[in-house]
């Protein structure tokens, strides 16, 4: 493969996903946007020729970026969240966004119930049980709770929600979901928001996007609504719970437990939750399979390709041009 040089796009962010930092850098020699105080100077010399932003979930492209950046068309995002992205300021501009949507949904989503089974039936736990000696010296590991016949929520039907939903009518579940509006057709029940959703399951699974609108829309009512025999699963973004409140119920009992991919403050995770068994903590894996970190990766980058080449974007959040 032939790495071609490129001085109308830029790298912006210093965390890109290893497959896609690698796969990028066999195609494509790109600059990077550096922080600190050679930032300003960058821009000075290079901002006015940059077309296209290449950038890989955190830490994003914020108004200011994107404000320093005169004629910036399109930003590729290697992730199917774009909540890192300014989209009003995208939008503005007329700017074009593309993420990786659907090659993803089916890890995410068998991560979603890795979560759940392991949140109920606390294999975590039982797995820690026996490698530090206890089933010897004291027995029967406690009993938990099956999740063959539950009532399960989702907030937020989309594809990632619904490969769950798929998942979950293998274990017998009880769908019900909340979306911004009822889907034409959904064989689940809908419910009006997320406090009704809550109120009426024993299993909440939030799949929705991460943006300014999903903010706490799980607070501390839907969380009382699940209430202690109730649990929370989060494959989506921190920002949609409110994680204070979280941790203060699941410590209490106040929730039965919490099954938790993402976290407000990423990578940093309460220390209350550290030493808790109703609670199952990933370091945000849901879509870490070798496989699809490598789809995804290809499709940021055949949308750089479909950009530079035709101006189109092949998986538009938002299309470029006014
Ligand atoms: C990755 C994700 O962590 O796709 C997303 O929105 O949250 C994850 O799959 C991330 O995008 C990798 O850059």
């Amino acid at each position: 493969m032939t790495v071609e040089k490129t001085d109308d796009v830029l790298r912006v962010g210093d965390n890109f996903e290893p497959t896609f930092d690698n796969e990028l850098a066999a195609r494509y020699e790109i600059p990077a946007l550096p922080g600190g105080p050679h930032r300003a100077e960058f821009l000075a010399r290079h901002a006015e020729r940059i077309r296209v932003v290449v950038t890989s979930g955190k830490p994003g492209v914020d108004a200011e970026i994107i404000a320093a950046l005169p004629n910036l068309e399109a930003i590729v995002n290697n992730g199917a969240g774009v909540d890192m992205i300014d989209l009003k300021a995208a939008r503005q501009r007329g700017i074009g966004v593309s993420n990786t949507p659907d090659v993803l949904s089916d890890t995410v989503a068998d991560t979603a119930l890795g979560l759940i089974l392991m949140t109920l039936r606390h294999f975590g736990a039982a797995d820690r049980y026996v490698r530090a000696g206890r089933w010897a010296r004291e027995g029967q590991f406690p009993y938990a709770r099956d999740l063959s016949g539950l009532q399960v929520g989702i907030l937020g039907l989309g594809r990632i929600g619904s490969a769950i939903a798929t998942r979950l009518l293998g274990f017998d579940c009880a769908i019900a979901y909340h979306n911004r509006h009822r889907i034409d057709g959904s064989p689940y029940r809908y419910a009006e928001s997320p406090l009704e959703l809550a109120e009426s399951v024993d299993v909440l699974v939030v799949a929705t996007t991460g943006d300014e609108q999903a903010r706490h829309l799980v607070d501390r009512s839907v969380l009382e609504a699940l209430g202690p025999e109730g649990y929370l699963i989060n494959i989506a973004r921190g920002s949609v719970v409110d994680q204070d409140a979280l941790v203060e119920m699941v410590a209490g009992g106040a929730l039965g437990g919490a099954g938790l991919d993402v976290f407000a403050d990423e990578p940093n995770v309460p220390a209350a939750l550290l030493d808790l068994d109703n609670v199952v903590l990933f370091p945000h894996i849901g879509s870490a399979t070798a496989r699809t970190r490598r789809a995804m990766a290809l499709l940021a980058i055949r949308n750089l390709d479909s950009y530079l080449n035709t101006g189109e974007l092949v998986t538009p959040v938002l299309r470029p041009g006014k």
